[in-house]
């Protein structure tokens, strides 16, 4: 970690016993760690916004019984090799497969790419859970 500092910030007091009675029930030790929880979720949205190099899950529920489908995501993620890190594929039961897809890549890219596999015809569910490299 980079050299701390200490800075002065005036709030209203409802609103701090507020913070700091959910803070507490998070298990945060102090409130400066909370604090800078805070900060950085807010730095990690802005990379969101920008064209930095990002990662995050992919997770698509999906019928195998659907004609071509399991061949269309599979073409869609070869298109798209150089966003996934790795794969996970899980039977959930008789009909419906369950789909982890690690990517990484520019916000917009790993979008289109949640998008696509979406919108395949079959799919129950896919959504893209957006996280960080860990540089902030
Ligand atoms: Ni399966």
């Amino acid at each position: 970690m980079s050299d701390l500092i200490r800075f002065g910030v005036s709030i209203d007091k409802e609103l701090l016993e507020k913070y700091d009675a959910k803070i507490k029930l998070e298990n945060y030790s102090n409130r400066s760690n909370a604090i800078a929880d805070l900060i950085r979720e807010e730095l990690i949205k802005q990379e969101w916004q920008e064209d930095k190099i990002i990662t995050g899950v992919v997770t698509i529920v999906f019928d195998h019984h659907k004609r071509d489908l399991v061949n269309t995501l599979t073409n869609i993620q070869h298109d798209h090799h150089d966003l996934i890190i790795s794969s996970q594929h899980i039977h959930l039961d008789h009909d419906y497969c369950f789909e982890i897809v690690v990517v990484k890549g520019k916000p917009k890219e790993l979008k289109n790419l949640c998008t696509k596999l979406k919108a395949a015809k079959g799919v129950k569910h896919a959504n893209l859970n957006l996280a960080t490299t860990g540089e902030i």
